[in-house]
């Protein structure tokens, strides 16, 4: 199923210029960029956002660190994203994610763990709907199409 997920390049990932390689992981597995901006993250957005976590020790801590700087939010389309960008993400404790993930390569920390994914195609579309207006996702197709999927793929 063609999906689209949400994707936060993190203060961490910004202040550690990882922005246009994290990207670029991305464009490179053949996923298809459906909307892109920069933003300044807020508390209360936040609270909405982790909301499964604002009761955690380490909020305070969270919300200091998803608002050090501008995030980049990224809507990342393709047959199964959700699952398949997880996947690239890895673990939350950056130091327990598989070399090959994002995380794995990329950082050390459980906390500054450089991005975030959603986690289902539910909480997808909630998330999506969250950081973007629908006039700033884009319904364009890849002219790669045919030399990333066979056909029935796409029609499943
Ligand atoms: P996820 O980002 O892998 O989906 P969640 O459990 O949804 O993980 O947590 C959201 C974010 O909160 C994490 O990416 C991380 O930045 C932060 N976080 C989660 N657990 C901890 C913790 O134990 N210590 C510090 N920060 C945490
Ligand atoms: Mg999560």
């Amino acid at each position: 199923m063609m999906e689209t997920t949400l994707v936060i390049l993190k203060p961490s990932s910004i202040q550690r210029a990882l922005a246009g390689k994290i990207l670029s992981r991305f464009e490179q597995k053949g996923l298809r960029i459906a909307g892109l901006k920069m933003m300044m993250l807020d508390e209360n957005l936040l609270r909405e956002h982790y909301a499964h976590l604002v009761d955690r020790p380490f909020f305070p801590s969270l919300i200091l660190s998803m608002t050090a700087t501008p995030v980049i939010v990224a809507a990342i389309s393709g047959v199964e994203a959700v699952q398949t960008v997880r996947q690239m993400t890895g673990a939350t404790n950056s130091r327990k994610a598989l070399p090959g993930t994002i995380r794995g390569d990329f950082s050390m920390s459980g906390q500054e763990n450089v991005i975030h994914a959603s986690d289902s195609p539910e909480n997808a579309a909630i998330e999506l709907a969250r950081f973007f207006c629908p006039e700033e996702l884009y319904d364009y197709s890849l002219i790669s199409t045919p030399s990333l999927y066979a056909p029935d793929e796409l029609t499943r």
